[in-house]
């Protein structure tokens, strides 16, 4: 059986906007605007969610995309990148990026995730608050990005919606 390539959609040149000026159609607003665990929400639609883990490690300032601008400025970044599949289709895209001083007591274990969804950890957590999604259309794929804290540190998840994802 032949297997899907797995493209990586492009990431660092996408315009964002605000979800709430933004006209989306339901089905699209969603999946956008889903306020818990994405992977939760995926779990709905397929038998197992899996994660591959593309890239988890540190990374300078000037390495970062727009992102930057969304975060405070740090010596290092920790960037961890994977595939979320719905069963055996690759569903999402998602990139998160932490600033060091955020991987502070408990956050420390964000660095230990490997194969395990980041939601399930996240979305586990008491002082989790999220400051604002927006949203973004770029190549035909949507995308959403959240600017999330714990405990009151910042970090931010981009997450984009690949061919095969149910939003579609
Ligand atoms: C992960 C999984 C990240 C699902 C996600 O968004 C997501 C992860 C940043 O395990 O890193 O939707």
């Amino acid at each position: 059986m032949m297997s899907e390539a797995l493209l990586i959609p492009n990431w660092k040149t996408r315009d964002w906007y605000s979800a709430q000026n933004n006209s989306l159609s339901k089905p699209v607003a969603e999946w956008l605007l889903e306020e818990n665990s994405m992977t939760s929400r995926c779990e709905r639609f397929c038998r197992n969610v899996t994660v591959k883990p593309l890239f988890e490690g540190y990374v300078s300032a000037s390495s970062l995309g727009k992102e930057q601008q969304e975060l405070p400025i740090d010596t290092r970044y920790w960037v961890r990148e994977v595939f979320l599949f719905g069963d055996t289709i690759p569903w999402i895209w998602a990139r998160t990026v932490i600033p060091e001083m955020t991987l502070s007591g408990p956050e420390q274990r964000l660095i230990g995730l490997g194969d395990t969804p980041l939601g399930h950890y996240l979305f586990s957590q008491t002082a989790l608050e999220r400051d604002y999604i927006q949203v973004s259309l770029h190549d035909s794929l949507w995308g959403r990005r959240s600017r999330l804290r714990l405990s009151g540190k910042p970090l931010l998840l981009t997450e984009i919606f690949l061919p095969s994802s149910p939003l579609y």
